[in-house]
């Protein structure tokens, strides 16, 4: 079997605006530290560290909240940055793997995605369904919001978002491992035909079935590149302690790697992310748990089997 290796551009995401516990920007590091880049060598990745790319920073003082978004300047400029760093490895040809950072980064990087590839379909493995609106968010936290800006959803215009453009539909968005999802959230994704596949489908199913019926519906004739996105806190808080929304009844160890392997068989992976690693949440053992984890997940996605 001959696979094309090509290079995996991997850089951190390192940020926590997007909510208010701090820590969550340590995420990549602590990954890097734990070995990531050499892990992905071996699977015979010609692998590209960007390094911890240092973001503008925004102080506090000059970034006011805007109606109810807290740390509005600072995730939009951060999230900015990234769909350039991510779009312009895509061009390259590479495949972006971006560490997190909470998951408002996800704007940029399926903003970037989507720049080259415009038929890209993405995948949204998470508890939370992170769609809230301007007009539906119950905590003001952008983090729970990065799907409504690339979906075109808010009403209310908030031009320091005007860079997000509208560039995927909701026929080509599919979650998988919902459980904490929002009244406001409800409405959007029964208005939008979103899909999503919740825990429940996964209990009644099962996590292959799932991932079969997820990509017959976002991916019918299995041509889209798929941008996967994936938040820690989809997984059991007994697998993935160090979050800063863990929510009980979550993905087992190996249904969350199952996801990345099936995802990884399509041959159609075109970005990945690992968001949401806040090694300042939980002890030093919980920490080490989450941190490895989230490194397996990396290497199930870029093509590490079993046998
Ligand atoms: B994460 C929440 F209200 N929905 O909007 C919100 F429950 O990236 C949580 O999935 C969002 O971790 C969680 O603040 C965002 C809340
Ligand atoms: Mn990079
Ligand atoms: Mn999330
Ligand atoms: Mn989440």
């Amino acid at each position: 079997i001959s696979e094309p290796k090509t290079a995996a551009a991997v850089h951190s995401g390192k940020h926590d605006g997007g909510q208010p516990k701090p820590g969550v920007d340590q995420g990549p590091i602590h990954l890097i530290n734990a070995g990531l880049v050499d892990q992905l060598k071996e699977l015979g990745w010609n692998v590209q560290f960007d390094g911890h790319h240092q973001f503008e920073e925004v102080s506090a003082e000059s970034d006011p909240p805007i109606g109810v978004l807290k740390n509005p300047r600072l995730v939009s400029r951060v999230s900015r940055s990234v769909a350039d760093v991510v779009g312009s490895h895509a061009r390259r040809g590479e495949l972006p793997v971006t560490i997190g950072g909470d998951h408002s980064l996800a704007m940029g990087t399926i903003s970037g995605t989507l720049s080259h590839h415009p038929d890209a379909c993405v995948i949204w493995i998470d508890a939370h369904a992170d769609i809230n609106t301007v007009e539906t968010t119950p905590s003001g936290n952008i983090h729970g919001m990065p799907m409504s800006f690339l979906l075109g959803l808010n009403k209310t215009r908030i031009s320091e978002y005007d860079w997000v453009k509208q560039v995927l539909t909701p026929d080509r968005l599919v979650y998988i491992g919902l459980r904490d999802v929002d009244a406001g959230e409800k409405t959007i994704l029964r208005e939008q035909g979103i899909k999503a596949f919740s825990m429940h489908e996964v209990d009644r199913y099962g996590i292959g079935r799932v991932v079969e019926m997820a990509l017959d519906h976002v991916n019918p004739r299995r041509d889209r590149p798929i941008h996967l996105t994936f938040d820690v806190d989809a997984l059991d808080p007994s697998v993935a302690p160090s979050t800063g929304t863990p929510v009980r009844g979550g993905l087992t160890f190996r249904e969350g790697h199952y996801i990345c392997e099936a995802i990884h068989e399509t041959g159609l992976l075109a970005a990945f992310d690992i968001m949401e690693v806040n090694p300042s949440l939980a002890d030093a053992e919980a920490v080490k748990a989450t941190v490895a984890v989230g490194c397996s997940l990396v290497r199930s996605a870029l093509g590490e089997t079993l046998l």
